[in-house]
């Protein structure tokens, strides 16, 4: 039994060394991509994120768990295709706003943090929209008054991957400002309205901020599902029609 270990150890260690190797290559990749282990399942992910991952997508901590996954980013897009102006008030990395860029003719992509705007840059280039967004840093409720658009997409911090152990999410612990005020500020430059909302979101509280208006924005509700997991709920308020 001793000598058959023996003679297979040389083997076993070369494919040691290069199992080894794999996976310090694999660590060196994450820690350049800012894999933390927190961000480590969203990373796992990453495709699904960005299809064009690989072509040199750039994230941040907040990014990788914020980020609106392609697949539903383009079909809210699809809901107002052909319109001259969305604004994007908190676009973050850019998921969502690369996806309005495709379909839609100008994109105003606001963030507060000056780094999550040059990596929402950056992502740009690599869909081939950057030419379409208008990058703006700076605070989406002191901007408002001064910003026209034809939709408005609100997908705001939701207080960091924990939102999910609250069992009905109500619009007051949405981040900066609660909902309520949030879609008011909103309002001030369209009825067209996309709020991206957590899955545990209370909908019919949600929902009514369409009595809001006189008379009531149509709103339709979905649910956005990838790979048959839920991810969050999407409410499209006004009636957006432009092609
Ligand atoms: P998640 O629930 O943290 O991930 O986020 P996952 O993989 O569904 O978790 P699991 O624990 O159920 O397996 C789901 C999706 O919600 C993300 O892909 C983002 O699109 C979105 N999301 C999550 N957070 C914390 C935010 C946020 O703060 N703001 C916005 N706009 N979107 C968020
Ligand atoms: N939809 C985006 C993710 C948005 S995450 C995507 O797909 O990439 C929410 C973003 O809101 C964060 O990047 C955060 O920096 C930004 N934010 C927070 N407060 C803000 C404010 N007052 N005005 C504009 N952006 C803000």
């Amino acid at each position: 039994m001793a000598s058959r270990k023996k003679k297979l150890k040389p083997f076993k260690r070369i494919v040691k060394i290069k199992a080894r190797k794999r996976a310090e290559m694999a660590e060196k990749k994450k820690e350049k991509e800012n894999v933390t282990p927190l961000v480590r399942k969203y990373w796992l992910q990453r495709y699904d994120l960005f299809s064009r991952y690989d072509e040199g997508i750039k994230m941040d901590e907040e990014g990788w768990f914020s980020v609106t996954p392609e697949e539903i980013a383009a079909r809210q897009a699809r809901w107002c295709a052909g319109a001259a102006v969305v604004i994007d008030a908190f676009a973050g990395v850019g998921g969502n706003a690369i996806q309005f860029a495709q379909l839609c003719h100008r994109v105003i992509a606001v963030d507060i943090d000056p780094k999550k705007v040059a990596l929402a840059s950056d992502n740009a280039k690599i869909y081939g929209v950057e030419d379409n967004i208008d990058f703006i840093v700076g605070d989406f409720f002191q901007l408002a008054p001064f910003l026209k658009g034809d939709v408005v997409f609100l997908a705001p911090p939701w207080g960091g991957p924990s939102y999910k152990a609250i069992e009905n999410f109500t619009l007051d612990l949405l981040k900066p400002k609660d909902g309520h005020s949030l879609f008011q500020v909103a309002q001030t430059i369209t009825p067209n309205i996309i709020m991206y909302l957590p899955r545990n979101v209370d909908v019919l509280q949600a929902s009514a901020l369409s009595w809001l208006s006189c008379p009531p924005l149509d709103v339709e509700i979905e649910e956005n599902f990838v790979r048959g997991n839920s991810k969050g709920i999407t409410i499209y308020f006004g009636d957006a029609l432009f092609t």
